[in-house]
């Protein structure tokens, strides 16, 4: 991330429920950075750091953070939770958990009762990609620099796209 943007204090929060979401989640970590978009990276636990939880999701408006990036697996009420907690837009990304392959995270995440959304993405690492991608979209609404770097960043995925398989 280049330095000016390191000053600004983090635009978008990824958070998951446990060490072992990381694996997943460093990959939206990973497209913020080449986005140069600030960003902090935490584990918050609906179940194990409740108190976490509430002082992240209470704060989030204050602190001035566009979106939560949320990856949690089977029980996920960590994406749920943190949008019953703060207007600032929640993005779920269902880990894909050792015993139901993440359609337990899946449905724990997408089935929020109406007034309260999540917007939830693929299970998995498509799901952790396309958290980052999303958020830096709805941020690059208003940041024309940031949607300059994104519609590059899109032609570049484009032209890496052979014409015919090898
Ligand atoms: C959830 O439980 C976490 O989000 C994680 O996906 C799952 C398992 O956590 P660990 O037992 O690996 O810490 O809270």
């Amino acid at each position: 991330m280049t330095e000016a943007n390191q000053k600004i204090g983090p635009k978008i929060g990824i958070i998951m429920g446990s060490q072992s979401d990381w694996a997943t989640m460093r990959l939206a970590a990973d497209i913020l950075e080449q986005l140069d978009i600030a960003h902090e990276v935490k584990i918050v636990s609906a179940h194990r750091t409740p108190d976490r939880l509430y002082d992240y999701a209470k704060s989030a408006a204050s602190r001035k953070l566009k979106v939560i990036i949320a990856g949690a697996g089977g029980a996920a009420h960590l994406p749920g939770m943190a949008a019953a907690m703060t207007r600032i837009p929640v993005l779920g990304v269902p880990i894909q958990s050792r015993s139901l392959n993440g359609v337990d995270s899946l449905l724990s995440i997408a089935q929020m009762p109406a007034g309260i959304p999540v917007g939830t993405l693929a299970i998995g690492d498509a799901g952790a990609k396309n958290a980052a991608l999303l958020a830096a979209a709805i941020i690059a609404n208003e940041d024309d620099a940031l949607a300059d770097r994104l519609d590059a960043w899109r032609a570049a995925q484009s032209d890496a796209v052979a014409e015919q398989p090898e």
